[in-house]
């Protein structure tokens, strides 16, 4: 099918622009056609200075009404909307750890119904960061534990989130100073509402520094909660393949796509995919199969601990329903557009709801809790096969589109894949940082905007970057972007990775963009990056690394959240798309600038990938020469006087 260059300036891929055009002609309106309706979106909101948290308002600054009702000025106004941003974004990874660490300790104490522990090992490890006793007691017991004290991370009223204790004790230390140890998760986002109620906290930078305080709680608590009690229930991610684009759906078979965000209930649809009742049933149905793909954060979930192929990024979740061959989308949480009811009427698509805290109407609601969470999914499954009778042929276009990619890149994936099994660890990455093999780190995360064309400057930056020599991690639908570009693979290192990253990527076999899951999943580059800092050699705290974030694309409260839990552990961050706060210049500098008298870091508005691009590697040289690791180090054989001296 031909497509117009009207639909390549939305989506930089083939496959979205024809399910654009395919779109237009089937009358099916998507977020693509809203982002025009929206188009004059409102400068009081976008410089954010619109307040309403009370009733005399909304109030709306201007140079003549240069206060609100209750006399609070644009500083105020825009710091209150950014904390409320930052806890919005908080809450949504915390909640998410949350509903983890409550099915972990179900399962502890014989509540699992449906849900074991399957990563012993990883359960072992962790326990043990927090000082939980595992020599000779049994995985319930210790799950017990860590459960309790992971609730204690989201309830504790006075005593600092122990989580923080992972992190390298210099970053500790400036926390302490700056007074942005969080407490507990919940407490943190109270606050943070609390605070910016009518008449409480009106000291702009008092309300940013509790917004740098929320964020850690998000990324050093809830986020880090999330990944880590995943790995334990369902597995640690390994390196595996698979494939990414809307051409994994299939014509042949009954075509499930699952969208959201939290893996408890994607682990049980992709397990009951697979019973044999379940296959036999879609056989009966005159199916080839069933073919079940993911979208956006669950699609990662999924992928890395199954390879369960990606049909898209958020910004394809209407999309795919365009193709006429879906059956069913079951959402949960997160990033689940209402708008997908109106397209899924115009084609015989189901949309299933399976949260009981998320629901939309227009869409059926099946929970998959209760006390055999396995039958709840296959009823659900069934009912996709019941519903592939009802497709219509002539509706049906599947793009070609799909590429093979390589994910699943835990913390213990790339060690193992650097050292191997006996001698797992960061030190190869380290020496090649050091020799200036690799110049250092990026890590390009977030989401995808109808804000500019889809998944441009993603890629556009990455493929830069890796050109340039720096290792890129990706995570969310960033890392979609690159599957969908067909990057994520080692051979993109022998293609257009720079000398250096092209060696070590081939050493290693690795590919120079490494897929580490989900958004939540954000807490694995910190991790990577406090393990690079115990290996030695390249300072002390995170805050000297040669290391950026990237948010390229990103529209998400979490974005919010996660970037400043970036800056606040020392890390500068990189944004495509603005803050909405340019109408305080003083909350803007504060974010922009004065953060790095603070930090060390602080964020960066380019809107360019190539400008970006060259920001970052300026970025990374400058800590570089801190670290006197700028000239290319001499490979020396050391003599016996040397290693006196040493
Ligand atoms: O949490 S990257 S669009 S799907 S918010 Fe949403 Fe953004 Fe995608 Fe996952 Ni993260």
């Amino acid at each position: 099918m031909e497509h117009t260059d009207v639909f390549m300036s939305r989506v930089s891929d083939n496959a979205s622009a024809v399910m654009l055009e395919k779109a237009q002609t089937d009358c099916v309106e998507t977020c693509f056609d809203r982002a025009g309706t929206q188009k004059n979106q409102c400068g009081f909101g976008k410089s954010g200075v619109c307040c309403r948290v009370c009733h005399m308002g909304p109030c709306r600054i201007t140079p003549k009404a240069p206060k609100g009702v209750c006399g609070a000025t644009a500083d105020t106004i825009a710091a209150r909307n950014f904390l409320r941003e930052v806890a919005g974004g908080t809450s949504a990874h915390s909640d998410h750890g949350r509903h983890l660490v409550l099915k972990l300790k179900a399962i502890a104490e014989g509540r699992g119904a449906g849900y074991a522990i399957k990563d012993e090992k990883a359960l072992r490890y962790n326990a043990g960061l927090y000082g939980i006793e595992t020599e000779g007691r049994a995985a319930n017991e210790i799950a017990l534990d860590l459960a309790d004290l992971l609730l204690g991370e989201f309830t504790s009223q006075e005593e600092d989130l122990k989580t923080l204790h992972l992190a390298p004790q210099k970053r500790q230390n400036v926390w302490e100073a700056k007074g942005i140890k969080p407490q507990g998760i919940d407490r943190m986002v109270v606050e943070a509402l609390h605070r910016t109620s009518i008449g409480v906290d009106h000291d702009y930078k008092n309300l940013l520094m509790h917004a740098f305080r929320t964020s850690l709680a998000n990324g050093w608590g809830g986020s880090r909660a999330a990944s880590m009690v995943s790995d334990i229930l369902f597995g640690t991610p390994k390196p595996l393949k698979s494939a990414a684009n809307l051409g994994v759906l299939r014509e042949d078979t009954v075509n499930i796509l699952i969208h959201g965000h939290e893996p408890a209930i994607s682990e049980i649809l992709a397990a009951a995919v697979s019973a044999p009742d379940i296959k036999e049933y879609a056989k009966e149905a005159n199916a080839e199969g069933i073919t079940l793909a993911g979208i956006c954060c669950t699609a990662n979930e999924v992928l890395m601990r199954h390879g369960v192929p990606v049909a898209g990024n958020m910004l394809q979740q209407e999309l795919a329903i365009v193709t006429g061959a879906v059956e069913m989308m079951v959402i949960d949480v997160q990033c689940c557009m209402p708008g997908v009811i109106d397209v899924s009427q115009r084609y015989h698509t189901e949309i299933i709801s399976t949260a009981d805290m998320a629901k939309t109407v227009g869409a059926a609601h099946m929970a998959v809790g209760g006390a055999d969470p396995l039958s709840a999914a296959k009823d659900i499954i069934r009912r996709a096969v019941d519903n592939y009778k009802n497709r219509d042929q002539s509706k049906v276009h599947i793009p070609n589109e799909k590429e093979t990619l390589v994910a699943g890149f835990s913390v213990d994936a790339i060690k193992y894949m650097l050292g191997g099994r006996y001698r797992a660890s960061f030190r190869p990455l380290n020496d090649a940082i050091i020799q200036n093999r690799i110049l250092g780190v990026a890590g390009i995360v977030g989401c995808t905007s109808t804000k500019q064309t889809s998944d441009y400057y993603i890629n556009t930056l990455t493929e830069e970057l890796i050109k340039r020599n720096v290792l890129v991690l990706q995570t969310g639908c960033a890392a979609i972007s690159s599957a969908k570009r067909g990057r994520l693979t080692p051979e993109t290192a022998l293609r257009i990775a720079g000398d250096g990253l092209r060696e070590v990527c081939e050493t290693v076999g690795i590919p120079p963009i490494l897929h580490m899951g989900s958004c939540v999943d954000n807490t694995r580059i910190l991790e990577a990056a406090t393990e690079i800092i115990a290996e030695g050699g390249l300072g002390d705290d995170l805050g000297g690394l040669p290391a950026v974030g990237v948010a390229p694309e990103w529209m998400s409260e979490k974005a919010v959240s996660i970037g400043c839990y970036f800056v606040a552990s020392g890390v500068d961050v990189i944004l495509g798309n603005p803050f909405y706060t340019s109408g305080s210049d003083n909350v803007h500098h504060y974010l922009h600038h004065e953060a790095a008298n603070d930090f060390g870091a602080c964020f960066h508005y380019i809107e360019d990938p190539l400008e970006a691009a060259g920001r970052i590697v300026e970025i990374l040289n400058t800590a570089r020469k801190k670290l006197g690791i700028d000239k290319k180090a001499e490979r020396k054989l050391l003599d016996m006087k040397d290693r006196r001296d040493g």
